[in-house]
């Protein structure tokens, strides 16, 4: 492998990253000051378990159809077959939401963007899941502390969607291939800009997190299906097609 196709590499996958960011990074600057006032956080609060989960789907299932987006637009992904697509997206995609975030998480407050204005955990506490939500916020700081560029944040997302030791992949050694690339762009990203040699372990070492809290967001869907299913059904279809545990075929690629 080459210098130049490592740049490549790196290229594509930026590139693609921001051009499915939703957000530029000027554009989060300007809004990281606008934070929800007192009266509207109690207005969040007050809200019903089910009128806060359905909220949330939402957002969950818009930020969504950007990962899928940008998985498509990795050189190689599309090549994958289209059963190991639809696997490596539906175990991924929370993950790279997860990493995303950290543009729009505010380390000095600790606050997040959430439908264009910035909040505290306390903002959603009508989900009745503080476990969850704390998870969240921890992984927000740790990950703020490592200041990733959008560069690194790009490779770093990419690499966790590559993931070859997902379950049922029928070809992990292609996907091993891809991802193997990128770890190495992302290595040479962060020798480029002088960073902390150990930046990249310490990136890696946050996966376990990463891991804890999609299961807890599992099992705390799975519960809330089994209190309001009438609620469950109506979540948007693409947030029901990436965390559905039935075995049932489907492909988040088309919604
Ligand atoms: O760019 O799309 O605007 C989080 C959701 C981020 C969950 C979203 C959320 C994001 C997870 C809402 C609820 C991360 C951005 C905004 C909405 C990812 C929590 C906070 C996107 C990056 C920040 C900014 C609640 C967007 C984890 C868990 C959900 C349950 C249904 C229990």
């Amino acid at each position: 492998i080459s210098v130049l196709e490592i740049d490549q590499i790196a290229q594509n996958v930026v590139k693609s990253h921001l051009e499915t960011c939703q957000y530029t990074a000027e554009e989060l600057k300007r809004l990281a000051w606008t934070l929800y006032s007192p009266e509207e956080i109690r207005a969040l609060q007050s809200k019903s378990c089910e009128a806060m989960w359905q909220q949330c789907s939402l957002q969950i299932s818009n930020a969504i159809q950007y990962v899928v987006e940008f998985a498509k637009r990795i050189d190689g992904f599309m090549e994958l077959c289209q059963n190991d697509q639809i696997i490596l997206l539906k175990a991924g995609c929370l993950e790279v939401l997860l990493i995303r975030m950290i543009r729009a998480f505010n380390p000095l407050n600790n606050t997040v963007l959430f439908e264009g204005k910035f909040g505290g955990m306390q903002m959603f506490k009508s989900l009745g899941c503080d476990d969850l939500i704390g998870a969240v916020f921890e992984l927000g700081r740790t990950l703020c502390r490592l200041q990733l560029s959008d560069e690194e944040l790009a490779l770093f997302t990419a690499a966790v969607l590559l993931s070859p030791d997902r379950p049922w992949l029928t070809e992990s050694r292609k996907v091993q291939k891809l991802q193997d690339k990128i770890y190495v762009a992302l290595q040479h990203e962060i020798q480029k800009k002088h960073s902390a040699e150990d930046k990249l372990s310490k990136m890696v070492s946050k996966l376990p997190l990463m891991k804890t809290i999609c299961n807890l967001h599992l099992d705390k869907l799975e519960f809330f299906r089994l209190l309001h299913p009438e609620t469950a059904v109506n979540f948007p279809p693409l947030y029901k097609e990436v965390f559905n545990s039935e075995l049932q075929y489907s492909d988040p690629r088309e919604s």
